[in-house]
């Protein structure tokens, strides 16, 4: 990465609050070089102290269900109440450049030019499993930085909605009225993460659409599982466009907030991310390790073409995968002691 600064540097520069330092210290988490990537995790590990006192929101829907539109229009409405926000958009599918990444810049025009206001949108491009890990780091760096409010938008397709909500203490699922019955499995699934549904676009001809959508929606609580026993989830209108419905959404956000801090359900929710953070880092690694190992990458295409050849089995070829990985790491890590009992061999021979 160009022009790299030092730990110190990035730390002092996030802890001002200075934009440019923490753009930069969000394109060092975000980087897949390891180089940086150890650099990251010296920057995250001295800024954790700085950490924890913003309250996190999670934003998901389907593409074009209007989170970015919404984001802007709460977003102003939590600096008018003096707040600072940060808004980090997950976008798995895109690269940087990419249309949607230039589109979040221009829905959140109004929010985009707050001094008080933080809009950073990341791709994860490439990456192998760290979207959601890069994300948990730049949420750390924009509260180190001073955000009060911290939202991550990401869109509700896949793990990366799994991911989001696993790491924020309100997680909200916005739906469009009306939906569509094809999309009740994934709607399922979504319900059960959420704290608060939010039928957005309910306006104009869509408003009696709407309506209907939180009838339904209301009534299909009474069925779920809430994600926390002491709060039960809640249907709501919004439009972003109006802003109706927007002050519901904020105080029932921090109605949300009270009720989890009141009875400790905070502290264990943000303990039990922490467990599984760490989980998360531990598969991340191994992953990663496997697979940039050379012996890996030297062995895996000829394995693959075999099975899918039918040469070889899938068990087999994992197996020896797995066995040439374990050995080739267990070398590195004692080649002392395998020298020593070639030595000691070789001695013995004579
Ligand atoms: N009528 C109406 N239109 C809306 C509302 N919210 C968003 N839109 C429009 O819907 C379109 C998509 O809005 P976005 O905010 O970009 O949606 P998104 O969910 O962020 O989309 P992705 O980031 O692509 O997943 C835009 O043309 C918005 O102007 C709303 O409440 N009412
Ligand atoms: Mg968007």
């Amino acid at each position: 990465m160009p022009n790299r600064l030092s730990i110190q540097e990035y730390k002092q520069g996030v802890l001002n609050g200075e934009r440019s330092v923490l753009a930069r210290a969000i394109t060092l988490v975000e980087s897949q070089r390891s180089v940086d990537r150890k650099l990251a995790q010296t920057l995250i590990q001295s800024i954790v102290p700085h950490t924890g006192h913003s309250f996190r929101i999670g934003v998901s829907g389907l593409p074009g269900v209007g989170k970015s539109t919404l984001l802007d229009a709460l977003g102003m409405l939590l600096i008018d109440k003096g707040h600072s926000v940060a808004i980090l958009a997950v976008d798995p599918s895109s690269n940087m450049g990419g249309g949607s990444i230039l589109g979040d810049k221009t829905r959140m025009h109004r929010l985009s030019h707050e001094p008080n206001a933080y809009i950073r949108p990341s791709a994860s491009g490439s990456s192998l499993g760290g979207v959601a890990q890069k994300t948990r780091e730049s949420i750390l760096l924009c509260e180190a930085a001073g955000f009060d409010i911290i939202i991550v938008e990401t869109v509700g397709v896949g793990q990366s909605e799994v991911e989001v909500s696993n790491m924020v203490d309100c997680f909200l699922a916005l739906m469009l009225p009306g939906g569509g019955d094809e999309l009740q499995g994934i709607k399922k699934g979504v319900l059960e993460r959420a704290d608060i549904i939010v039928i957005n676009k309910a306006d104009e001809e869509r408003l009696m659409l709407a309506r209907g959508t939180l009838r339904e929606h209301r009534a299909a609580l009474h069925y779920l599982r809430p994600r926390h026993p002491t709060w039960k989830p809640v249907a709501m209108m919004t439009s972003a466009i109006t802003g109706m419905g927007l002050e519901e959404l904020w105080r029932t956000i921090q109605e949300h907030k009270q009720t989890l801090i009141s009875c400790g359900a905070l502290k264990e929710l943000r303990s039990e991310q922490q467990r599984l953070w760490m989980w998360r880092l531990i598969e991340d690694g191994l992953r990663d390790r496997f697979f940039e190992h050379p012996i890996i990458q030297n062995l895996l295409p000829r394995y693959e073409q075999e099975v899918q050849q039918g040469i070889r089995l899938p068990t087999q070829a994992s197996s020896l995968l797995l066995a040439s990985f374990f050995q080739e790491e267990h070398d590195h890590v004692y080649p002392q002691r395998i020298t020593n009992i070639k030595s000691n061999s070789s001695h013995e021979d004579r």
